[in-house]
């Protein structure tokens, strides 16, 4: 199989993972339970549980426990959109070519959502105690998932990004991408590494090839928003301009943005390459990303 069947692949087996995990729609309060799928099935690219299972593939390993950190960490990224489309943050209608969350069920019940998301991840997450023998690790991931979605991860990310600037322009802006975009990619990668046993130094390069990734990822975002196809990333261009947002595109130029993307890739990859263990599937993987459409 080449690299783009096995992509596929592996993303059909995590659309059943995540889509397992999601709680019954009943009771008065059903209607959250609606949003949350509509949310979570919107046609996300499944990135972040993707990382998650093929480092811990990396290192060997496929135990139980990782299943409920792979819905965890995209319930949270996708609450992190939900609420980055309520009117009082982005204000967006569409996203991955669908009406957003807040449009299709109210403001109130987008907040709800957001919510919602990011506490049924921990109750998610939890599950991975009774699937493993290894409570120490578990208990190292859900420190993780924690710290890398909160304010000294992705919240700080998006709470900097909502401020007027202040300070070094390059420095802010990197980051802002640091933690908005990378965080979750790093929690990600370290958790399948944690789960898989890998020793301290290895979870800390892994730490590294995800900043470097996050970091490319985030500028490649900003292309997208000036260059790309706007049926194929499902939402309106030229947002950052809309919200007059300072981006690596709006501070160097596309040029220098499409080197930053290589440079940083390579980066990550080099730090992989630098792990003991079958990095085949995730070094292509990065790579791809760098013409991604979407
Ligand atoms: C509201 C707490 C809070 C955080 C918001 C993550 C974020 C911070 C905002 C979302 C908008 C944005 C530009 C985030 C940067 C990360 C990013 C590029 C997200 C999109 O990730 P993809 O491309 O999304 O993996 P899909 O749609 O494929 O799931």
């Amino acid at each position: 199989m080449n690299f783009s069947e096995q992509f596929n692949e592996k993303v059909n087996e995590i659309e059943k993972t995540i889509t397992g995990f999601l709680p019954g729609e009943e009771g008065f309060q059903s209607v959250i339970m609606e949003a949350m799928k509509y949310s979570l099935t919107a046609g996300g690219k499944r990135l972040r549980p993707l990382l998650l299972s093929e480092t811990a593939a990396m290192f060997g390993y496929a135990g139980e426990d990782i299943a409920p950190f792979m819905a965890a960490i995209e319930m949270i990224h996708t609450y992190s959109l939900v609420h980055d489309d309520l009117p009082c943050m982005d204000n967006d209608l569409y996203r991955r070519g669908k009406k957003t969350t807040h449009a299709v069920y109210g403001e109130d019940m987008g907040v709800l959502t957001g919510d919602a998301l990011l506490n049924y991840a921990f109750e998610t997450a939890l599950q991975a105690f009774h699937r493993t023998d290894h409570v120490s690790a578990v208990v190292k991931a859900m420190e993780i998932l924690a710290k890398k979605a909160g304010i000294f991860g992705m919240i700080g990310g998006q709470v900097i990004d909502m401020r007027p600037a202040e300070g070094a322009k390059e420095d802010r802006l990197m980051e802002i991408y640091r933690l908005k975009t990378g965080a979750l990619l790093e929690a990600s990668m370290m958790i399948g590494a944690v789960l898989a046993n890998a020793c301290d130094s290895d979870v800390e390069k892994v730490g590294m090839a995800a900043e470097s990734l996050g970091l490319a990822f985030q500028i490649k975002d900003d292309l997208l928003d000036v260059e790309g196809v706007e049926e194929e990333i499902g939402k309106p261009l030229h947002s950052d301009e809309k919200n007059e947002k300072l981006t690596y595109v709006s501070c160097f130029g596309a040029g220098a943005a499409r080197k930053k993307v290589e440079d940083l890739t390579q980066n990550a990859v080099g730090i992989l390459g630098q792990i003991e263990g079958d990095s085949r599937f995730l070094e292509q993987l990065f790579v791809s990303l760098i013409d991604r459409r979407k």
